[in-house]
């Protein structure tokens, strides 16, 4: 019960036909090095060498290792030197060491412990105790790498509204203070837009909740598709959805919340149903990401005084760039009807599928 696949943990806990488990075998003796290699070679294991401690943090930086059998007798750097420019080298991976010495002292075994050595193995060995100790170390590791696997999982979870499978205000709010700071690195202007659905209320009162609920996936759906990859979309609030656009001036914003808006206006989330969204956008250029937020709720809201269904820019974003003069918003108008003219593309039939975040 020695080999890789015997004790359930194939393959270094990699999916089947994959590669084999690769052992780093440093060692300043070739005898040794070469018992070892025909030990695992036997046992299903790929094996590399090094000769002293420099060939082995090379190997190890190199990568693509699973295990590594420590010569602690080293002629350059001794195994103890050497293990921890491993940890140097890769503080956050975790490839298991197994020291090799014919010393072994009580002192010695606690001192390599106690650097992060995974265990120890006293020459001369039995090669059934190496396998077995290899095999071990192995076991540890996949569990190890699934646990963090795990916890990229859930973190990734953490991001994601769990009703629509946008992002949720959490990650928009990392994202939001991200391109804010783009803004003061590269003095390229960002856009934001805030959408809320109008009129939400009376869906979940004439509706009910759930077909309420099929609605805010249906506008997070349609909102996913009518941005481009490198735009940022998540849910801002109950029935409020954030876009952010990076590197985007005034006129583009407009453009893109005047197809958005057509697009939900255009279509059917349930039979006999439409909504309507009413749009603030805003544009940074000094990358101050809270006045961004709040120069995109002032429009909303003066979007939902205007009677809704509609874009409404932050005049200080547009006068800022020239695009129109203080009190001309009628010329603004015209920017965004044009682009809803040019852009408008009916939506209609069943929930569309939803786009994986980040997509
Ligand atoms: P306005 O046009 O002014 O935005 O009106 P409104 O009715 O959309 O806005 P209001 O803020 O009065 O109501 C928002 C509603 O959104 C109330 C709330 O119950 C509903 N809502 C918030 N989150 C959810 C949700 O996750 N599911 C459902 N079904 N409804 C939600
Ligand atoms: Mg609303
Ligand atoms: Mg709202």
């Amino acid at each position: 019960m020695t080999g890789p696949g015997s004790n359930g943990i194939d393959r270094a806990g990699e999916p089947p036909g994959s590669r084999l488990p690769r052992v780093l075998v440093v060692d300043d003796d070739p005898g040794m090095r070469s018992v070892i290699r025909r030990t695992l070679k036997k046992a299903g294991f790929a094996s590399v060498e090094a000769a002293d401690g420099r060939e082995a943090v090379a190997t190890f930086r190199a990568g693509n290792l699973d295990v590594v059998l420590l010569d602690v007798g080293l002629p350059d750097l001794d195994g103890y030197e050497v293990l921890r420019s491993f940890r140097l080298e890769a503080p956050d991976s975790y490839i298991p060491v197994i020291m090799v010495t014919g010393r072994g002292s009580p002192q010695d075994v606690a001192e390599g412990l106690a650097i992060g050595a995974q265990d120890y193995l006293a020459k001369p060995f039995h090669p059934e105790e190496l396998l077995a100790r290899v095999n071990s170390a192995l076991r540890v590791k996949s569990l190890h790498d699934a646990l963090v696997e795990k916890a990229a999982e859930l973190e990734k979870l953490g991001r994601i509204d769990g009703l629509t499978g946008i992002h949720n205000r959490r990650h928009m709010d990392e994202v939001l203070k991200s391109r804010a700071a783009a803004v003061r690195r590269h003095g390229e202007p960002a856009g934001a837009l805030l959408v809320d659905i109008d009129h939400f209320k009376a869906v979940n009162d004439t509706r009910g909740h759930s077909v309420g609920d099929d609605v805010l996936r249906f506008v997070a759906a349609i909102l996913s598709d009518g941005i481009r990859s490198e735009d940022d979309l998540g849910r801002w609030g109950g029935e409020e959805f954030l876009v952010l656009l990076p590197a985007t001036g005034a006129t583009g914003v407009a453009t893109l919340a005047a197809r958005l808006r057509a697009a939900v206006a255009a279509s059917e989330p349930h039979p006999g149903l439409s909504v309507t969204v009413s749009i603030g956008g805003a544009v940074t250029f000094d990358g101050d990401a809270q006045a961004l937020i709040d120069a995109a709720d002032r429009a909303l809201y003066a979007a939902k005084n205007g009677g809704r269904d509609r874009v409404v820019m932050d005049e200080a974003s547009l006068v800022l760039r020239g695009v129109i003069g203080l009190g001309s918003p009628v010329v603004f108008d015209q920017v965004v009807q044009s682009a809803e003219a040019a852009l408008r593309r009916p939506v209609r039939g069943p929930i569309p599928r939803r786009r994986s975040p980040g997509g």
